[in-house]
């Protein structure tokens, strides 16, 4: 048995994310921690436990976090997502409430109790962030800590340079990754694009399923698939955090992966939140030394997925809504 610790903004590809590991029968989700972003904290964590509820979980703790990002005010996405994060579909309340712990705090005991866990964020890292803060340590002993975010080399979806986790808190992210984490896995918005949406025969195939988690699945995703179509003009529904999810519960899902070192940018209003990666080794050449300085003769951070099994990423989905 895995033992997973998710965090999430949760909307609606979220809600998806969290399913496909309460239900995985090799993991346990020791907590969900849960962070403003899509939507506001509140309304984040209505979501998850209602979401676990779903699943016959209500027994997984859940724990509310940071209401903003660090330093900044919380940009939503409603526009996205719909203004409760699952699609306007009147979803009755949840039975169950989250604890009394905070988020951060809650990290950091988890971390301590399940040395070796895989960490899963869904949303801006700002939970992560304020954890690392209370406790440095908690670094080293997370084996693996898959994030769901970025754009790396290429477009985003916020601003032409940033997807929006990492810019709504990019302070968080770049606290994240240089924090020490033996294994950061960037799982960038670009891999939920073109054949990786749903697409019509592909929504057709989970409503075949006709379990409520299917149904579920795609409803509450109404109105993120007209929003994809208007953001990206593509037709179907996107999932980025159930692709990361894919790749943290079956990491062969991810084709081509390669070890970088990545930074957040920070300072720039053009690029905020962009993550810059090193893919030509640029900072290990010394006479690059004094212009990118910040990971010199420091390991590589992150390992970049750049391609995924486009049926095996599905797979993984639909065996989890069966
Ligand atoms: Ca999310």
């Amino acid at each position: 048995m895995r033992t997973f610790l998710i965090d999430t903004d949760t909307a609606s590809d979220d809600a998806v994310a969290l399913i496909m590991a309460l239900r995985h029968p090799e993991v346990r989700v020791a907590g969900i921690t849960v962070v403003a972003g899509n939507v506001p904290l509140e309304q984040a964590t209505r979501n998850a436990i209602y979401t676990a509820e779903l699943c016959g979980r209500g027994d997984v703790p859940v724990y509310s976090g940071a209401s903003k990002p660090l330093t900044r005010e919380c940009e939503h996405a409603t526009w996205f997502h719909g203004e409760d994060g699952l699609g306007n579909q009147n979803y009755p309340p949840p039975r169950g409430r989250c604890r009394d712990t905070p988020a951060a705090e809650a990290v950091v005991r988890i971390v301590h109790e399940n040395p070796g866990l895989t960490l899963v964020t869904l949303g801006p890292l700002t939970n992560v962030a304020i954890a690392l803060q209370r406790d440095p340590k908690i670094a080293r002993k997370i084996a693996r800590c898959v994030v769901m975010g970025g754009a790396p080399c290429c477009e985003g979806n916020v601003t032409p340079a940033a997807e929006y986790n990492i810019w709504v808190d990019p302070e968080a992210a770049r606290a994240v990754f240089h924090s020490g984490m033996p294994v950061i896995e960037m799982v960038g918005w670009q891999l939920c694009r073109g054949d990786a949406n749903l697409r019509e025969a592909d929504i057709a195939a989970v409503r075949a399923l006709d379990t409520p988690l299917a149904h579920f699945a795609i409803d509450c995703n109404a109105v993120a698939m007209e929003a994809n179509r208007a953001q990206s003009g593509e037709i179907g529904i996107a999932l980025p955090d159930p692709v990361a999810m894919a790749v943290a519960l079956d990491p062969s899902v991810c084709t081509k992966r390669s070890t970088h070192h990545v930074d957040i940018e920070t300072q720039s209003d053009l690029t905020r939140g962009m993550t810059v990666v090193d893919r030509l080794d640029v900072v290990d050449d010394p006479r690059n030394r004094g212009v990118w300085s910040s990971f010199a003769g420091r390991p590589k951070n992150v390992s970049v997925c750049w391609e995924i099994d486009i049926p095996s990423w599905k797979r993984t989905l639909f065996s989890a809504l069966a």
